[in-house]
């Protein structure tokens, strides 16, 4: 690990000090669990990157492409495990419950790796690849089907354009209660967050004392926004990343590296 700024001492005895934590995490977070973060290699599928199939364009143009790429996704997850990065997210929480004080974790991340990790005050702000959504009646139900349903079985490959077969209607995921097309329970580019998670996001950043932002290029919004709300909320700010993508001048902690070596020693408190 490089230290870019501050002092792991002095981050600890904040840690030690702060009443309120909050966390951000993006892909890099689950980069060591095996998944390809969204900008760095393996971020793409066929020609595509996620941003283009991650849309309700690409959803109303081709849900069959789109289920493709999102049963590809699960299909990844596999045997996939949280990594030491989640494990240490989820024990420090619980350091913080003993303490009786405030720990929020805010996830970019659909995989849900945290909840497996044992997280539990988890705001989820996209979603989850595990959860689908009904278009017509917007029941939400969760769903660990793989393949989503028997036609994409062996589909997904990462060669090849556009999706390997002409997907009928039928061949797509179906609602049990009205029979309405289920879509995955993602917020696409484009699409709002629902604005209860939003706001709960924004309201433990302000609070924050202490704001680590772990794994993520901090590019797609409002999810980068909470990291200014925090520093307006006079947090001190910290960054946890392989390479560190934003400029210095309002981060107070700066460590550089994988999450996974650096998150189960860094999360200590000082006498420990
Ligand atoms: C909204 C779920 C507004 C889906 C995701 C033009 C047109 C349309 C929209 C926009 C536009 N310009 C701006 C926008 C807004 C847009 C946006 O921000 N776009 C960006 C690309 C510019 N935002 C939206 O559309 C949001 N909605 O704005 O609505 C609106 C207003 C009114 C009315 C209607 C609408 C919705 C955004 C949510 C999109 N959905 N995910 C899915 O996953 O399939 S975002 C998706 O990408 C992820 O969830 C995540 O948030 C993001 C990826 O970012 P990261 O997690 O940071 O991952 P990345 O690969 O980028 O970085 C990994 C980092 O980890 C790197 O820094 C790397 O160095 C580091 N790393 C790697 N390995 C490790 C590591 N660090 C530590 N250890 C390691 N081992
Ligand atoms: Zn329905």
């Amino acid at each position: 690990m490089r230290v870019l700024r501050g002092e792991v001492s002095e981050f600890q005895r904040w840690l030690q000090k702060s009443e309120r934590f909050a966390v951000l995490t993006g892909a890099g977070v689950s980069a060591e669990s095996g998944i390809p973060t969204f900008r760095g290699p393996g971020g793409l599928w066929r020609q595509y990157s996620a941003v283009e199939l991650a849309t309700p364009q690409a959803w109303s143009e081709n849900p069959g492409l789109v289920w493709e790429f999102y049963n590809y996704r699960r299909v990844l997850m596999g045997e996939k495990r949280p990594n030491p990065a989640h494990l240490a997210l989820a024990k420090i929480e619980k350091e913080f419950q003993k303490l009786g004080k405030a720990f929020t974790l805010i996830t970019q991340n659909i995989d849900d790796l945290h909840l497996e990790a044992g997280s539990q005050n988890l705001i989820r702000l996209h979603g989850s690849l595990w959860e689908v959504r009904c278009v017509r009646c917007a029941k939400v139900s969760p769903n660990r089907e793989v393949p989503i349903t028997p036609a994409f079985a062996g589909t997904g490959g990462v060669e090849g354009n556009g999706p390997s077969k002409a997907f009928r209607e039928a061949d797509l995921p179906h609602c049990s209660e009205c029979g309405g097309l289920l879509r995955p329970h993602v917020v696409w580019f484009g699409e709002m967050l629902d604005p209860e998670v939003l706001a709960s996001a924004q309201k433990a950043a302000l609070e924050a004392e202490l704001f680590l932002v772990v794994g993520t290029s901090a590019v797609v919004y409002p999810a980068a926004g909470l990291v200014e709300l925090a520093a307006q909320g006079g947090a001190k700010i910290a960054v946890v990343n392989l390479d560190v993508p934003v400029s210095h001048r309002f981060l107070d902690f700066v460590f550089e590296g994988a999450a996974g070596e650096i998150l189960p020693s860094l999360l200590q408190f000082p006498d420990s």
